[in-house]
């Protein structure tokens, strides 16, 4: 006897939807958590293997110096954090940190450049970057701050996988973090980045101080775009001492499962990646986040310029949780080793 709502001619899992109201997913974020996690676990198992967790691991290409005034961040040179100007690194020292993510089980490689935006000869060394990444079987993904017309065309054809441009908040709410670039500024080169056919990598930060409809008003962009984003970055802010954002509260771990979970139901082929502020976070929190629908993290023991986990500390947690590295790539080999 057929008794399931599929059989019964009810799909429960209706196409991706591009018209959420900030209403709807407001309420999706403020019901019982309980309901809010079956919820989300039940969209998450219709697309993915729950037990599986991509690995992307980030490198630092271009540390410090940057003009932008970014609260959060610590490699912005209106602040004094301690972050060192540094020039680009060569081809050479990112192709040695790229065998080691490799070899250490990651699918993916982050290049990010503290840049407001990268000049053309900037591009030109990236794409030498990316070819050789990609040269390796690993997946590419480069932040670089805002592009013109015409460079992501270049990454593109370099072998570019991803691009990470993040929204960061809501558009009300951005004012209050970043004044040298605007929200639109962001949204033009997610588009021209959409346009040159790179997959888009585009979330944000909780715990800046915005409101729950902030956050609801961030998902809610985002999974509106004309195509959600193929990876959504959860980031906790990280409070380094000399930004502005230093002396925020401590944010709650049942707002960033809540998050987490609202992001999984409204954009549900997404990997939904558990990002900045791991280090603090507890192994219970980071668990109800994989059962909220995170199934990806920043895999080594440096994000930019912080601190991610040990190796070990990483690896022990998904032995204990029972998980397991994606090995999907969407375009090359799986990794030689594979850690888990
Ligand atoms: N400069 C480029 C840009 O802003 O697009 C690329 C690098 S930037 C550091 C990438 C992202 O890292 C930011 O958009 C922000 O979401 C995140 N980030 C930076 N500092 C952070 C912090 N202290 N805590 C959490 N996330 C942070
Ligand atoms: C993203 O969303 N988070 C990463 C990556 N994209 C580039 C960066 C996190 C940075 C945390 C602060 C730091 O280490 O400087
Ligand atoms: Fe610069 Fe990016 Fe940091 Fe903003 S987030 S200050 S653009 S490096």
């Amino acid at each position: 006897m057929f008794t399931n709502a599929t059989a019964r001619g009810v799909d429960p899992f209706p196409a991706p939807r591009h018209d959420w109201s900030l209403a709807e997913i407001i309420a999706l974020y403020r019901q019982p958590l309980n309901d809010l996690l079956h919820r989300a676990q039940s969209a998450h198992r219709h697309c993915f293997d729950p037990n599986e967790i991509q690995l992307s691991t980030l490198l630092n290409i271009k540390s410090g110096g940057c003009p932008e005034d970014c609260a959060y961040c610590p490699q912005s040179v209106r602040y004094k954090t301690g972050v060192e100007s540094e020039e680009l690194m060569s081809c050479e020292q990112v192709l040695e940190q790229a065998q080691r993510a490799k070899a250490s089980g990651a699918s993916r490689f982050c290049m990010g450049a503290a840049w407001r935006s990268p000049k053309d000869k900037d591009i030109d060394k990236v794409a030498e970057m990316i070819a050789g990444v990609k040269h390796l079987g690993l997946e590419t993904c480069v932040t670089l701050g805002m592009l013109r017309p015409g460079q992501p065309e270049r990454l593109k054809h370099a072998g570019l996988d991803y691009y990470n441009h993040n929204l960061d908040t809501s558009e009300s709410f951005y004012g209050r973090i970043i004044s040298t670039r605007t929200y639109q500024d962001r949204l033009d080169t997610l588009q021209r980045v959409r346009a040159a056919g790179i997959n888009v990598c585009c979330g944000g930060i909780i715990g800046m101080g915005e409101s729950v409809d902030d956050r609801a008003a961030l998902l809610q962009t985002l999974a509106c775009l004309p195509q959600h984003p193929e990876s959504v970055p959860i980031n906790t802010l990280v409070r380094v001492t000399g930004t502005p954002l230093a002396g925020q509260q401590e944010t709650d771990p049942i707002e960033l499962v809540r998050t987490v979970a609202t992001a999984r139901i409204l954009m549900p082929r997404a990997y939904v990646r558990l990002s900045a502020g791991r280090t603090e976070m507890s192994d219970a929190t980071q668990a109800l986040c994989f059962y909220a629908g995170a199934n990806s993290i920043f895999y080594g023991e440096k994000l930019l310029t912080t601190d991610n986990p040990q190796f070990s500390k990483d690896q022990s947690l998904f032995e204990r949780l029972g998980l397991r590295a994606s090995t999907d790539i969407a375009s090359g080999e799986t990794p030689a080793v594979q850690n888990f």
